[in-house]
């Protein structure tokens, strides 16, 4: 990135033994914390105190990084180049914060010597976090893997959302099916995170508009609240690795305001007064989970309007700190909607402008647009928001004024562009008049920010060819690609200890923050010896999951057999599916013939489903219903093992993706936006089987068509087959062992209790299979036996491995950074002179 910009640092004027690095200062820490945060000595303290403690020791000494850089905004406002990135996201999935915190610190050798000195285990303590999940999947995690490479690179940005009480819900299995357990990550105390009630900020929901004339005689609109609701920062820094600066993921919880409803109270309707206390405080309760029908639409559009209406008035807030003006707000921060769940953002932001500090409208839509861009995540048609006209106006009458205004004006440029082209301007419009009428949420982003990006260079095509088509057509120069990234940091450097450690020894340590570096190890795809410490890590890395595996479900796995795994959200689109139909296939011809020669597998599967979609969850039941009947099966001796890990998590991502040895990347071409989880495992050296999809397609090119196993129709044959008319019935009549697995399946076989148990889900592949799962079956059974041939030669899969990890510098959220704020953001890393 060549735009930068140079500060000298200020001294924090705190090293002392809360802040020094040293672990007998580390470990004096640790004890005065213990004793006055935790109120314990070390005889009493249980594992929870012995972990708060250290969290405690670690947060001080990065609060002496933190304060300075709040200081510093004094300094900031004097160089009008210095930009905040504001990412906006309603799920953030940070993952345990000590180990990182560590690493980050460079204090983790530090760390363990000082707590093996008082007789602990780091890694135990490690295993005492709960934590935050506050995200679904993908999108949340991406948004974390942003917030560490935005710290790294030194450029300053804040991450806004919500702090719900309840995360994602922790997923047991019980007879086979999924079962959801409440979050309770706040439970034992988050040591991680700072309320600032004095930053608290208040939203209004509900009520009406009144129109009224102010003292210079302009119309203006005020907003009349039925319900007023606080919002209370709590924020968690965000160190980034062997970095200067620290910036802030401020999550917002509701509260109460302070007088609620005192007529209530006055006239002793205690009950009414506190049940509205209630109210305010569910909105930030708990994270909804994806794929959730119309349940909790009111309160989930009432979420996302609490946390957008909370971070802008925050980011106003800080523009006059940094010494600039209302209107200059986007000269000081860079605001991204991570998909549309912020996207009223853009609607809030013209209404604060507008009725709250009295800018013209046309200077504010200039404004608006320059301030935000707008990431999109999905091609699901399903998934893109809408919301009923009527819902929206009972919540936030005022925007939704303002929106048809915005549309007004939209419409009217688009119908000057196409004079006479009704279905045109019905396409492109922000409202759908279709039945009640709805706003579309992704029309409203699209049209309110300057840059609308997908997350890999095919869901960006796609995007530009489908989904946003119109708008790509009246607006070519508004679109972008930024690929998908992850952080090296968490999803190898702490995940992954001995490859580091070999790959470092070779190499440096450059690589860390420089994933290109990485290159450095192609030519020891050759070396013997490296390719022999290799192999040992691997092997390490599987017996560890293996004995997870063991405590948590009770299976034995080989680490000596294949791991192949495919952890992602249970989803028909993923195809969790057809991977069973290879392990029904292989288990087939082992009873054909008990001695065939097979490599041995394991195949691990782990991932949530949503707790409302019944065909996810029946997808899990196969599994486990299938993995009963292999693993108990004496013809098989052992050589498939099938396991469904539970409570698939970013804690559990440690430990699967370094023991991986096949990646499963199948979803249907053109389904998956991008996938990271792909990238994670590629990162620690497994080979992909996928199909070209996503960031599939990328990561094929980089580490070269050789060392990755295609397979499946393309996007543009998914597209002709379904438009001749697909009939998935034809591959089942005349493909026999396909055939054969469905019958089985369809018969009872895995599910002798209940002979139908399954029948919802054969009926659905055979009468229409969306997914395409029956066309591209017999392609990924040919490709999963190349993939066992090759297994077999462990020389050259060594090799392939090698180069895998050599190739994947690409895929670093480094990288991705660096093209926001340069396409996107206009955001400049900070240099420091001293
Ligand atoms: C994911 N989206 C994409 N959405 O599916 C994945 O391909 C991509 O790699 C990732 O974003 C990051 O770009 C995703 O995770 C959600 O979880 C939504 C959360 C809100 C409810 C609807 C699903």
């Amino acid at each position: 990135m060549n735009n930068r910009t140079t500060r000298k640092r200020r001294h924090s004027g705190h090293e002392n033994i809360r802040t020094a690095l040293s672990h007998e200062a580390i470990a004096q820490s640790f004890l005065d914390s213990l004793y006055f945060i935790q109120g314990r000595i070390q005889s009493l303290a249980t594992k929870n105190d012995l972990y708060m403690a250290l969290a405690y020791a670690v947060r001080d000494r990065i609060l002496s990084i933190w304060i300075r850089d709040l200081q510093d905004l004094e300094q900031v406002g004097q160089d009008m180049h210095i930009k905040f990135v504001s990412y906006l996201s309603a799920e953030f999935l940070p993952g345990p914060h000590l180990g990182n915190n560590l690493i980050n610190l460079g204090i983790y050798d530090e760390a363990r010597k000082a707590l093996s000195g008082l007789g602990y285990d780091l890694e135990e303590l490690l295993g005492q976090e709960e934590e935050p999940g506050l995200g679904n999947g993908g999108l949340g995690r991406l948004a974390s893997c942003f917030m560490d490479s935005l710290s790294t690179l030194h450029v300053p940005a804040i991450g806004y959302g919500i702090r719900y009480e309840f995360g994602i819900f922790d997923q047991e299995i019980r007879d086979g099916w999924q079962v959801e357990i409440t979050d309770k990550w706040l439970g034992l105390g988050n040591p991680w995170e700072i309320a600032h009630p004095e930053l608290s900020q208040s939203v209004n929901l509900g009520g009406y508009t009144e129109p009224y004339y102010d003292e210079h005689g302009r119309y203006r609109v005020r907003w009349i609240p039925a319900t007023v609701i606080k919002g209370v920062p709590c924020d968690t820094p965000v160190l980034g690795y062997r970095s200067k600066i620290c910036n802030t993921l401020r999550l917002w919880k509701a509260e109460a305001i302070e007088s609620f409803n005192f007529p209530q109270f006055n006239v002793g309707d205690y009950y009414a007064a506190v049940s509205e206390k209630v109210f305010s405080e569910t909105i930030s309760k708990v994270l909804y989970p994806s794929d959730e029908p119309e349940i909790g639409k009111k309160l989930r559009l009432a979420q996302q309007y609490f946390f957008v209406s909370c971070s802008l008035k925050d980011m106003i807030h800080m523009t006059g700190l940094l010494g600039s003006r209302v209107d200059n707000i986007n000269e000081r921060f860079s605001v991204q909607l991570n998909d549309t769940h912020p996207s009223i953002a853009v609607a809030e932001l013209m209404r604060l402008l507008v009725d709250e500090h009295n800018i013209d409208w046309d200077k504010a839509w200039r404004i608006t647009q320059e301030a935000f861009g707008y990431t999109n995540h999905t091609l699901l048609p399903e998934a893109l928001e809408k919301w009923p006209l009527n819902l929206f106006k009972s919540i936030l009458p005022r925007h939704l004024e303002i929106i048809y205004e915005i549309n007004r004006r939209f419409l009217d440029e688009v119908r000057l562009r196409y004079p006479g082209n009704n279905d045109k301007a019905a396409r492109l419009s922000i409202i759908d008049e279709t039945k009640c009428g709805y706003v579309r949420m992704a029309h409203l982003a699209t049209v309110g920010c300057h840059a609308v990006n997908g997350v890999a260079e095919l869901h960006s095509d796609l995007l530009k060819r489908d989904v946003l088509r119109d708008f790509y057509e009246l607006w070519p120069e508004k679109f972008y690609n930024v690929t998908n990234g992850v952080t090296p940091r968490r999803w190898v450097v702490l995940s992954n200890p001995g490859l580091v450690s070999i790959i470092t020894e070779k190499i440096g340590e450059r690589w860390v923050k420089h994933l290109e570096d990485l290159g450095g190890l192609e030519p020891l795809a050759d070396d013997a010896q490296f390719c022999n410490k290799w192999q040992l890590v691997k092997r390490n890395n599987k017996s560890e999951l293996a004995a997870i595996i063991k405590e948590r479900t009770g299976t034995v796995i080989d680490p000596d057999s294949m791991f192949d795994i495919q952890v992602k959200r249970i989803h028909e689109y993923k195809r969790q599916h057809l991977k069973v139909f290879h392990i029904i296939t292989l288990y087939n011809r082992i009873k054909r013939d008990p001695a065939i020669k097979i490599a041995p597998r394991a195949f691990i599967f782990g991932g949530k489903a949503a707790p409302g979609y019944f065909m996810a969850k029946l997808i899990i039941k196969l599994i486990n219903s299938v993995a009963e009947v292999v693993n108990n099966d004496p013809d098989v001796r052992g050589r498939l093992k099938v396991v469904f890990l539970p409570n698939f998590n970013v804690q559990v991502g440690h430990r699967v993706y370094p023991a991986a040895d096949l990646s499963e990347q199948i979803s249907t071409a053109g389904k998956e936006a991008s996938g990271t989880g792909n990238m994670k495992f590629s990162m620690n050296g497994a080979l992909t089987i996928g199909t070209l999809d996503g960031a599939n397609v990328e990561i094929r090119q980089e580490v070269g068509e050789e060392n990755f196993f295609l397979f499946g129709l393309t996007t543009g044959e998914v597209y002709e087959m379904k438009t001749r008319g697909y009939e998935p019935r034809e591959y089942y009549e005349s493909n026999p062992n396909l055939r054969e697995v469905i019958d089985q399946i369809n018969s009872g076989y895995f599910s002798k209790e209940d002979k139908n148990l399954f029948k919802p889900l054969v009926d659905s592949l055979l009468d229409c299979d969306d997914y395409m799962l029956l066309a591209d079956y017999q392609s990924y059974i040919d490709c999963q036996d190349q993939v066992g041939r090759a297994f077999l030669d462990g020389k050259n899969w060594t090799r392939m491995s090698i180069l895998n990890v050599a190739r994947i510098g690409k895929f670093s959220s480094d990288r991705s950074i660096k093209e926001y704020c340069e396409k996107i953001w206009d955001a400049k890393q900070i240099m420091y002179k001293s």
